[in-house]
């Protein structure tokens, strides 16, 4: 998926903080126990992605691994730079995330919002619709101040990771802005007022990755590709999470040349998303919402997926795609869940 622009028709080739960690949590990476560690590179998106790295991490080790994330949610609010997807990674691998929503800090305080909200009436809408937490908003303030100041999104990443004590390497997919754009029957909306304005329960009619033409990947994403010992594709929503990674130009490409090396995670078990709406925005674009389908779309860059053992059955289509098929739990429901759902897929890759 290279286009800049969501597939529509499905079946298609080309798709197409609270201070320190959480116990049990291995922010100092390192290899595991018994040898040198596998380079894994993950392709993420938000929560699942998040889930199912602290998993990889906690098999080979956060310095074994790099994410290459997706940054066509990113949003700017209240003159801040958000970028949920690469921050929902990060605060995950500090071990510092709040469990409950997936998203933001632990042990968050929403004075701000509160304040915030307080100047609905005169600004005649609601401003903290999108809730940022008073943590959480020293991490926009210093990217925004960063990038104003002529940073690079990859180096101000790799601060706030740093400054999270987080090792592995995490790469936003382009140092140019991508933004993904959603058609509704009521026209042409930003991700998040879909996602959390309208709390994702409109019907999706298109989807497009606006300025990914001119995009290019962030330093280092192209090579980490290339030289992982294994490339995972998180489960993620294949469209909008992973589609926008696919659509900076050269990502692709570089994933379909180490498809021999590459494990897709489904995301849809039993038809159903976990969280979110990759289920129904798979309907609504003409995908199977299945693991199958997920299966199907991820065919040209990957040789094995993991699918759910509820979704067992399908095995036998899923292979006569020429994809391996794995069969394990993939409900990550807390860390030995993600840490099990890891050694599957580290396993399934060729
Ligand atoms: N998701 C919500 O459903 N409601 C919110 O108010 C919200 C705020 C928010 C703030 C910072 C952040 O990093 C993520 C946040 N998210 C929120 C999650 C985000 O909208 C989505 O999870 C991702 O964009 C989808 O991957």
């Amino acid at each position: 998926m290279n286009t800049g622009q969501a597939p529509a028709g499905g079946r298609t080739q080309a798709v197409a903080a609270e201070a320190g960690p959480r116990p049990g949590h291995s922010g100092a990476g390192g290899s595991p126990a018994g040898g040198a560690a596998l380079a894994v590179t993950a392709i993420a998106g938000g929560v699942g992605a998040a889930r199912m790295l602290s998993g990889i991490a906690s098999v080979v080790g956060q310095r074994s691994m790099t994410a290459v994330v997706n940054t066509g949610d990113d949003t700017v609010l209240h003159g801040l730079h958000v970028c949920p997807d690469l921050d929902t990674v990060t605060y995950m691998m500090a071990g510092v995330s709040n469990l409950e929503t997936g998203w933001g800090l632990a042990g968050e305080t929403w004075g701000v919002m509160e304040a915030l909200a307080a100047f609905d009436a005169v600004a005649g809408r609601s401003l903290a619709w999108f809730r940022l937490g008073d943590k959480d908003l020293a991490t926009h303030l210093y990217r925004t101040g960063r990038l104003a100041a002529g940073a690079t999104l990859s180096q101000v990443t790799s601060d706030i990771a740093t400054r999270f004590g987080v090792e592995a390497r995490l790469l936003p997919m382009s140092d140019q802005r991508v933004e993904t754009r959603v058609t509704l029957a009521s026209g042409e909306v930003g991700f998040q007022e879909y996602f959390v304005g309208l709390g994702h329960a409109v019907p999706v009619k298109a989807v497009r990755f606006a300025g990914s033409e001119v995009a290019r990947p962030a330093p280092g994403v192209l090579q980490a590709i290339e030289r992982a010992d294994i490339v995972v594709i998180c489960p993620s929503n294949p469209v909008v999470s992973i589609g926008p990674v696919l659509a900076v130009p050269g990502v692709a490409e570089a994933i379909v040349r180490r498809r021999g090396a590459t494990v897709a995670v489904s995301p849809i078990i039993a038809g159903k998303a976990l969280k979110g709406p990759a289920d129904r925005m798979l309907a609504e674009l003409g995908y199977e919402p299945s693991a199958a389908g997920v299966a199907e779309m991820w065919a040209p860059y990957a040789a094995a997926i993991v699918v759910d053992n509820a979704d067992a059955g399908l095995a036998p289509r899923i292979e006569a795609l020429g994809v391996r098929c794995v069969v394990a739990p993939s409900v990550m429901s807390g860390p030995a869940e993600a840490a099990k759902l890891a050694e599957a897929a580290l396993g399934a890759a060729p």
